[in-house]
């Protein structure tokens, strides 16, 4: 097989482990605190979750545990969107179990939850296991968006459990894939089962984070490869002086990829839905605010820049989210003729009749190819499908039109040339840093150290994570305790609540002081490409966003 110089060389590198994961593995206790409850709808949760609701949190100390050692079988699914240090979560997990015996196995599901579903299994060995150390994606044994939904689909979950002898599933996901993880615990132990489920934190978009989960993996590596992009994106403009750039970058709802990347490279303009939102803000006021910064600029002579654009904005702009709404409403209740429809012209025609006039007529202003990316399929968890919209070339489109507006009524007298770019898939399967390279590592002994001590429906958790790897706290969460009620396909349903960028925290406060200065003047800050060796403040560092948080 060719590999680069880096793979080899990462192929060596022993990730950091808390110092109670990396002792003896006779030395690994429980300690378990009160009860839990949900965030809210307790009442309807704990009927949802008649056998695991309400557990209590779980931290590892020194001590012994007599169930460390038991011989165990276990399958592991990578579900959803890669995440840099995937393959680490199941080094990790693999490396726990073959610690506490060497006969335990580890099967992985192929291709996602399907694989769980349909019994599609490898055997994970050692060698396998050593070709995937430190390496991003999620190759070992692929990933998928299935939503184990179905009587049909749990059934047959079972089956499989029943069939390979499985004492238990680990889910390595986001809010999506651990609210399924949280549902299949529950199904296994009401139909006698006694295959535990087991879920870690993964997705760039960094919204699967509480109090009690500080970071999902991948977010980490992912804010960092795209800083490192834009901040040769600042240098370029800096130094050409000739384009603005607009950035649109992945994170599905949540703003707070964009957030973190404002902070490692100081850009121009940030966007960041959460405010749009919150403020009420119109597709127009949007672009008023760039077109702020760009004539403030040119009147200092400086015809370029950069904004940064959260992939998830067009979600969270009123007008545009009641119109998602409502397409939605509108395809759905309509699938099978809409489906026959391939003309935008046809397209357009058919829902003239069918939306509210305002939504309409929002339709009928997008250029033709941005209304047709509000119209694709969206994903099984019904989300539209945001990296697939160019909300770049959207705003672009308005801001000249509004730049012209302005240089004729003598309230601009710049030029204005730009470029375009996403940032999404770039980012997803990077050389995980050390940082996530360490923490995957963790979760998954994490969840090891769980599952042979016999728990069901947590997620993996390794906490403190601003501090050196040795004084991380690793356990596990209850599932139940991180859910709400929300409206989903028309019924409520319990799932996750995904963390949004709070607008009262540290992280969006210290921008906000921070944005005035940069739309005028040029702050730019270049961060480089991630470091594996070296000093540590170079290699090590979590992102700022967690240490903000940490700050509080
Ligand atoms: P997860 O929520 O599954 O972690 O996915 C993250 C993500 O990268 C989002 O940021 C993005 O909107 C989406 O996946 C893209 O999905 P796809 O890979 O199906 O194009």
């Amino acid at each position: 097989m060719n590999i680069s110089a880096l793979q080899k060389v990462r192929y060596e590198y022993k990730p950091k482990l808390p110092s109670i994961l990396a002792g003896s593995i006779d030395d690994i206790t429980i300690e378990t605190g009160a009860p839990t409850e949900a965030i809210s709808d307790m009442e309807e949760l704990r009927g949802i979750f008649k056998n695991t609701y309400g557990k209590p949190l779980v931290t590892f100390s020194k001590g012994k545990n007599d169930k460390i050692k038991r011989q165990l079988k276990v399958g592991v699914i990578l579900s959803g969107g890669q995440a840099p240090g995937g393959h680490n979560v199941i080094a990790g997990l693999f490396d726990g179990l073959k610690k506490g015996n060497s006969d335990s196995t580890l099967y992985g599901f192929s291709g996602g939850p399907s694989g769980l579903v349909e019994n599609k299994t490898v055997i994970l060995t050692p060698q396998i296991i050593d070709e995937y150390r430190n390496t991003g994606g999620f190759d070992i044994i692929g990933s998928g968006r299935t939503k184990i939904e179905s009587a049909e689909q749990f059934a047959a979950s079972l089956e499989t459990a029943k069939k390979l002898n499985l004492d238990a599933v680990v889910v390595i996901g986001g809010d999506d894939s651990n609210t399924n993880a949280a549902l299949l615990a529950e199904y296994f132990l009401a139909n006698g089962s006694a295959t535990q489920v087991i879920g870690c934190p993964k997705t760039i978009d960094g919204d699967l984070k509480n109090e009690h989960i500080e970071t999902s993996f991948g977010f980490d590596t992912a804010c960092k490869t795209y800083s490192e992009l834009i901040g040769n994106l600042c240098r370029d403009t800096n130094s050409a002086k000739k384009y603005w750039h607009f950035i649109k970058l992945m994170g599905r709802a949540a703003s707070h990829i964009a957030l973190e990347c404002a902070f490692q490279t100081q850009p121009n303009v940030c966007l960041i839905s959460e405010e749009v939102e919150a403020k009420g803000m119109s597709l127009d006021q949007i672009v008023d605010q760039i077109c702020d910064s760009i004539s403030k600029r040119a009147l200092n002579g400086d015809n370029f820049g950069i904004v940064l654009i959260p992939e998830g904005l067009v979600e969270f702009i009123p007008e545009i989210k009641k119109l998602i709404g409502e397409l939605n409403d509108v395809i759905a209740a309509n699938e099978k003729e809409f489906a026959q429809i391939t003309n935008y012209v046809d397209q357009l025609y058919f829902l003239c009749s069918r939306l509210p006039e305002c939504s309409y007529n929002i339709m009928q202003t997008l250029p033709p190819d941005i209304g047709q990316q509000f119209l694709m399929d969206r994903d099984p968890h019904g989300n539209v499908q945001v990296s697939r919209i160019e909300t770049e070339k959207l705003l672009v489109g308005m801001v000249e039109k509004k730049l012209s507006e302005r240089k004729a009524n003598n309230k601009y007298n710049g030029k204005f040339s730009h470029q375009t770019h996403f940032f999404g898939y770039e980012g997803r399967c990077a050389f995980p840093s050390n940082f996530d390279s360490d923490y995957c590592y963790s979760l998954g002994f994490s969840a090891f150290v769980l599952i042979a001590s016999g728990f069901t429906g947590y997620l993996s958790s390794v906490k403190n994570l601003t501090s050196p790897a040795s004084d991380w706290v690793a356990g596990g969460i209850p599932l139940t305790m991180m859910m709400n009620l929300e409206q989903r396909h028309g019924s409520k349903k319990p799932v996750i609540k995904k963390a949004l960028v709070e607008l009262d925290g540290k992280p969006f406060k210290t921008f906000a002081e921070k944005r005035t200065i940069w739309a005028e003047k040029t702050c730019f800050m270049f961060p480089g490409a991630i470091q594996y060796f070296g000093p540590s403040e170079v290699c090590d560092s979590s992102t700022i966003t967690l240490r903000l948080e940490h700050e509080k």
